[in-house]
């Protein structure tokens, strides 16, 4: 009988993950950095970076708890290049006779790991990911049936499920499910933003930076200034400081945007909830605590539970029962090059040009940066999907194809057809003013409508609406939308038209 081998994948670096239970010190835990995994995209070099030493401390901290950890690092052998190389070398090496393995978090890591029950002379235990809230098939029984596919209503029963926000009659606390419409303030000129903390750079993180800015050097972004959690303590330090310092303002000003201020009160939680260094549970948990203890507002709270166990699920949950066809969706029948402004930030276009920028900066924008502005513009030009999904994918720190996919697809795109969206997140400048300063700082006049100085939402929202016009002319939720188009003049229509396509032109030269 040989040895046990215990495969940690770059996502699961949590003590208590199910492939981890069990672990016996003469065990052999088996951890690579692979190219195979660093560059099927160009990850930005800050994702890289940050998992990479995440990967590495997770493996120090199972040592220094007395396991044998095989860490694969990254250029140490030519020959190992995916994660399956790396299982193989490692059976050879250690003589192993059964693989436990929890299942990756995407279908091809998972489809992968299947083929490696026909490795000769293992015997494969290939366990469930117990980290998230719902499993594939409770989503797929939930979605049985279902005409459409609502987030509210899946959220609900991840309400019920956890227990969170429930009162004592098993309804919702407060008396409401979701206090969205609270949660959509501009930022007041004289709010005050909480500083984050930073997290020193130590030995294993400045080898990971040398490696990646050696390795990687043609890979996307900004690998320094890097000051991001990469412990479990760190990311248990960084949970505690948001819950005290940004959660009671995170409801109120969730969807504004401020030029030069990336975080404002957002959590920032998201790349590491998904590799595994917090728990999506204990996250909100904290955060109901803080609402038991009279520290954050209801609204708060919930929408970050409902950002978490509904949202986050439900995404998951899409992703699984959609895979392997939903990334190949493209509804609206989208082609247009990803424009090169998306890898330089270079446009004039003041708000694409920041989201763009601190995106490249930090491997970060939140959400209504990723929705609002930069997906809006994706839809409303008709970019490619995939090429939209590729972008996403690579360059976002907490980006992992099972959550990027459907947030694309679905989400910005509408290109499954709204199985996510009931109505395609479309929205003219005038969205934009209203949440953020940035239209102040424009080459562009969000208040002008047409014409050469005109801001390029305003024209290609209505240009995006008249070309879908018979695909959403009988959607209920835009019923009172078209009624306005079909009132707009001829000239109008026609100065639309005009415009957009002029700034197409200017857009494949690069002049926008
Ligand atoms: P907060 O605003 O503080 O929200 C709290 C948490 O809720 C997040 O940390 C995250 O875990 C969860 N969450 C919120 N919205 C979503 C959502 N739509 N889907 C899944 N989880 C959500 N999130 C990723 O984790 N990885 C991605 O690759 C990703 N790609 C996206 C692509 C697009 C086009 C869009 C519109 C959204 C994407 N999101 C993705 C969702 C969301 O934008 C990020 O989770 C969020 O911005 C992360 O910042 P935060 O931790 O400060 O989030
Ligand atoms: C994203 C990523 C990167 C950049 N590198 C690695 C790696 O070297 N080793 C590894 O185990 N995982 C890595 N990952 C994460 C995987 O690509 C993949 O997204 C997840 O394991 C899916 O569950
Ligand atoms: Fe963006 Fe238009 Fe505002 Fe310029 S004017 S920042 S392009 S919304």
């Amino acid at each position: 009988m040989g040895k046990t081998l215990r495969f940690v994948l770059g996502d699961q670096l949590s003590r208590d993950l199910s492939c981890l239970k069990g672990l016996e010190k003469d065990d052999i835990v088996l951890m690579c950095e692979v190219a195979e995994e660093a560059t099927y995209v160009r990850h930005h070099k800050k994702k890289i970076a940050f998992l990479f030493s995440a990967m590495r401390h997770f493996a120090e901290g199972l040592r220094g708890d007395g396991y044998e950890v095989e860490y694969r690092h990254f250029g140490a052998d030519d020959d190992v290049r995916s994660l399956t190389d790396a299982l193989r070398q490692a059976i050879r090496k250690h003589d192993i006779s059964t693989v436990i393995a929890t299942e990756g978090a995407e279908y091809r890591v998972l489809e992968m790991q299947r083929a490696w029950a026909g490795e000769s002379g293992i015997e494969l235990d290939l366990r469930p990911d117990e980290r998230f809230i719902a499993t594939a098939s409770e989503f797929a029984d939930w979605a049985k049936g279902r005409k459409e596919l609502r987030m509210e209503y899946f959220y609900r029963e991840m309400r019920r499920k956890t227990g969170y926000l429930m009162d004592a009659n098993g309804g919702p606390e407060g008396g409401q499910w979701n206090y969205d419409k609270d949660n959509r303030e501009p930022l007041p000129e004289d709010a005050t933003i909480p500083e984050r903390p930073h997290y020193a750079v130590d030995d294993t993180t400045r080898d990971v930076l040398d490696l990646v800015d050696g390795s990687f050097g043609d890979h996307i972004g900004r690998l320094e200034p890097f000051n991001y959690p990469v412990t479990r303590r760190q990311a248990m330090h960084y949970l505690n400081w948001f819950v005290t310092e940004a959660l009671p303002e995170f409801g109120r000003y969730q969807d504004a945007m401020k030029q030069g201020e990336p975080l404002l009160y957002h959590s920032h939680l998201s790349a590491l909830i998904n590799c595994g260094l917090l728990d999506p549970r204990e996250c909100c948990e904290k955060a109901i605590s803080a609402w038991n203890d009279g520290d954050a507002p209801l609204n708060a709270v919930e929408g970050f539970v409902r950002q978490i166990i509904g949202w986050r699920e439900y995404i998951r949950g899409i992703y699984w029962l959609k895979m392997p066809e939903y990334g190949q969706e493209n509804a609206l029948d989208a082609k247009r090059d990803l424009p090169e402004f998306f890898w330089s930030g270079e446009t004039q276009m003041n708000c694409m040009r920041q989201a763009i920028t601190e995106t490249l900066d930090n491997a970060y924008a939140h959400h209504i940066q990723r929705l609002m502005v930069i997906g809006n513009f994706a839809l409303l030009a008709g970019l490619d999907p995939k090429q939209v999904q590729e972008w996403y994918l690579a360059i976002y720190h907490d980006a992992y194809e099972w959550v990027e996919m459907p947030n694309v697809v679905g989400m910005i795109l509408h290109a499954d057809g709204g199985l996510v969206a009931s109505k395609p997140y479309a929205a003219s400048g005038a969205y934009i003013d209203r949440m953020s300063d940035y239209c102040g700082k424009c080459r562009y006049s969000v208040k002008r409508k047409n014409g050469e100085k005109a801001c390029p939402f305003n024209y290609l929202y209505w240009n995006f609406l008249i070309g879908n016009r018979p695909r959403f002319r009988n959607n209920h939720r835009m019923r009172m939308i078209y009624t306005s188009l079909d009132k707009m003049g001829e000239d109008r229509i026609d100065a639309i038209g005009e415009d957009s396509r002029r700034f197409f032109r200017a857009l494949s030269r690069c002049e926008v």
